[in-house]
C-alpha cells in the first residue's frame, strides 16, 4: 500500500463516461490530496475539530468519527484530547478507506491502541456513551430520508454536555447566492489546480450521491432532534461546519 499523501488526484482529469462517484481504492489512494484541494478550509476545520474535542471530551466517554475516511478528524481529536480515559471509534463503510486508516495507525506508535477502526454503514452503527461525535462531510452522502433517524440515534447515544460537529456542503434558498457560491467554489477549485473538465466531471459524478441541504434545514432538524444549541462555527462559500450541544 502506498502513502496516499504522496498521490495527486487526477481521477477526473481525462474525458470519461458518466458514472456515480464511489469511495473505492482509486479515490482512497488520492483522498488526502483530493479533499485538501476540494474543500475550502478543510485543514482549518480539521484542526478546530481537535480544539473542540479537547474542550468537550469527557472522562470515560467515547469519541466517534462517522465517515472517517483516512482519519483526518480522528487523529486531530485524539492528538488534542487530554482526558485520561476515553476511547475513539472511527467508522467508514469503504473498505479501502478503513484499510488505509488502519495501516496509517499501525505506523504511528503514539496512536497505538487508541483508535478502533470499523468498516460498517454508520446507519447501522451503535452509538454509546459519546461526548464528541463528528460527521465531517459525511451526512451529505446519507439518503435524505435516513438523516433524521441517524441524528436521533446519535443524540440518544450522546452524554449530556456532549457535542456533535456536522460539516457539510450546503445549498442556499436564494438562487442568486446559491449560484454565486457555486461559481466561487469552482474558481477556488481552479486555483487549487483542477481543470474545468475535472471540475465538471466530478460535479456530474457527485450529483446523485452528494445531496446538499440549506443551513435552515440542518438547524431545524438538529433542534427537532433535541439538540439545545446549534450554530455554524465555520463557513466558506458553500461549505459550513456546525456544532450542536446535547
Ligand atoms: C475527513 N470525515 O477527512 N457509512 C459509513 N461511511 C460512509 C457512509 C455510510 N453510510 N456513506 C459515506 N461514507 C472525513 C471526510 S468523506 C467526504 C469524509 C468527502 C463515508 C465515505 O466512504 C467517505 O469516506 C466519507 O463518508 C465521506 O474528515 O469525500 O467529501
Amino acid at each position: 500500500m502506498t502513502d496516499s499523501s504522496q498521490n495527486k488526484d487526477r481521477i477526473f482529469a481525462e474525458k470519461m463516461l458518466p458514472g456515480d462517484f464511489v469511495f473505492d481504492d482509486k479515490v482512497a489512494s488520492v483522498f488526502e490530496d483530493m479533499i485538501n484541494r476540494s474543500v475550502p478550509g478543510y485543514s482549518t476545520i480539521i484542526a478546530m475539530i481537535g480544539v473542540l474535542a479537547e474542550r468537550y471530551c469527557q472522562e470515560q466517554s467515547r469519541i466517534y468519527d462517522l465517515g472517517c475516511s483516512l482519519g483526518g478528524a480522528t487523529l486531530a481529536a485524539v492528538d488534542k484530547v487530554s482526558c485520561q480515559r476515553f476511547s475513539t471509534i472511527a467508522i467508514d463503510n469503504s473498505p479501502a478507506m478503513i484499510d488505509r486508516l488502519q495501516a496509517k495507525l499501525d505506523g504511528l506508535p503514539q496512536f497505538a491502541g487508541k483508535v478502533d477502526c470499523r468498516c460498517e454503514d454508520l446507519v447501522d452503527s451503535q452509538i454509546e456513551n459519546a461526548s464528541v461525535v463528528v460527521l465531517n462531510f459525511t451526512l451529505q452522502f446519507i439518503p435524505l430520508s435516513q438523516r433524521a433517524a441517524l441524528l436521533s440515534k446519535i443524540y440518544e447515544g450522546m452524554k449530556p454536555g456532549g457535542i456533535l460537529i456536522v460539516s457539510e456542503k450546503i445549498s442556499f434558498p436564494d438562487e442568486k447566492l446559491n449560484q454565486l457560491f457555486i461559481e466561487m467554489y469552482h474558481s477556488f477549485k481552479e486555483t487549487m489546480g483542477y481543470s474545468k473538465l475535472e471540475i465538471s466531471q466530478k460535479r456530474s459524478a457527485l450529483e446523485k450521491v452528494l445531496l446538499p441541504e440549506t443551513l435552515e434545514v440542518h438547524r431545524d432538524r438538529l433542534k427537532s432532534t433535541g439538540f439545545q444549541s446549534v450554530d455554524v462555527w465555520f463557513q466558506c462559500f458553500n461549505f459550513a461546519s456546525m456544532v450542536a450541544f446535547k
